[in-house]
């Protein structure tokens, strides 16, 4: 049986690194040519609210397709719809039925080390997820078939680039409804995305929007209809995975570094430093010290 409705079998793999028996709450799958990565929220019945355990596999399976050197692009998207009702749902966030008054809980049976259940409680590693996202040198596309809810919303927010369902498509963010707000990325630099006054609207009166609406705003990139979703989206990957991977990488650490601080400028600088080990100046440098001479750098000039 197909994991989702708009997911076209024939065209993905599972991806590398799964547990055994595969993930429980996400799916994790790569295209044929190993370059597009598509991982998705498997708990339609709760439109995809997640749990501590879905964040652990969510964070694997990115971390896996960051890691891989083929994947270019990553699409995350909710698979669906839910058998309950039919509806449909990117992700509506942390699940509100294991928050306790220090965080999220784990079920007793994922502890296995003694205290460990203590150590993780209130662990709000979506946040670390957020990070992976923006930090990782690829592009993250939210594909959003349905609700984007809450820490949902806050994940779209984070991701490169956004496609939605016109018909399905939700937005809603509901921070300020049950008392579980993000503070950073969500909010704040959803402001930088789309301005103070809509930004303010969004999660003061948590209304719902439509995917149209999110489009107006500047919120999402696409709207396209329901059945193409996903098509769409590998389109739009297609393209990407057309030019120049360090060019894209560069652009996307370029992109973030005005509103990362030092931590931005210390990933972009990172990237400098990897394009400079390439030169032959850089070589010059390092063969100087293993050769105990003074470095010779006059076939370099002070660039203008
Ligand atoms: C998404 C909504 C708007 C959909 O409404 P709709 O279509 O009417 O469906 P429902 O009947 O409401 O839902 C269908 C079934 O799904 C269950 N369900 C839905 N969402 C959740 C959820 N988040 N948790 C648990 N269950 C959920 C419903 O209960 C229903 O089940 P049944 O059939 O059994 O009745 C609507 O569902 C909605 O508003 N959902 C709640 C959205 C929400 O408030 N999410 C939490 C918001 N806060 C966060 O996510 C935390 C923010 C965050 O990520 C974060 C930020 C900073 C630091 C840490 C964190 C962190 O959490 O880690």
């Amino acid at each position: 049986m197909s994991v989702s409705e708009l997911f076209d079998d024939s065209e993905w793999h599972p991806a590398p690194g799964q547990p055994d028996g595969g993930y429980t709450d996400i799916t994790a799958h790569v295209s044929e040519d190993g370059r597009i990565a598509r991982v998705a929220f498997d708990r339609p019945e709760v439109r995809n609210a997640f749990r501590p355990h879905t964040v652990d596999e969510l964070h694997r399976a990115l971390d896996i397709a960051r890691q891989d050197p083929r994947v270019g692009v990553v699409l995350l998207t909710g698979n669906g719809p839910s058998p309950k009702d039919g509806g449909w749902a990117f992700c509506s966030g942390g699940d509100q039925r294991i928050r306790g008054r220090d965080g999220y809980k784990y079920s007793e049976d994922e502890t296995a080390v003694p205290g460990e259940a203590q150590a993780r409680a209130g662990r709000l590693h979506i946040l670390e997820v957020q990070r992976l996202i923006r930090f990782m040198p690829k592009v993250v596309i939210a594909v959003i078939p349905g609700w984007a809810a809450g820490g949902g919303h806050s994940l779209h927010v984070v991701c490169d680039l956004s496609i939605a369902s016109a018909e399905h498509g939700r937005f809603k963010q509901t921070d300020a409804d049950v008392g579980s707000f993000d503070a950073g990325y969500g909010s704040a630099y959803f402001a930088r995305q789309i301005g103070q006054k809509f930004a303010r609207e969004v999660f003061f009166l948590a209304e719902e929007y439509s995917a149209e609406r999110a489009y107006e705003m500047g919120a999402v990139n696409r709207v396209v209809p329901h059945a193409d979703l996903e098509r769409e989206a590998v389109a739009m990957a297609r393209t990407i995975l057309t030019k120049s991977p360090t060019a894209i990488r560069m652009l996307k650490f370029a992109f973030n570094a005005v509103d990362d601080g030092l931590v931005g400028q210390q990933v972009f600088a990172g990237e400098a430093t990897r394009l400079a080990y390439g030169t032959d100046e850089a070589v010059e440098g390092r063969d100087s010290f293993l050769e105990k001479r003074d470095p010779d750098w006059s076939p370099y000039p002070w660039h203008f």
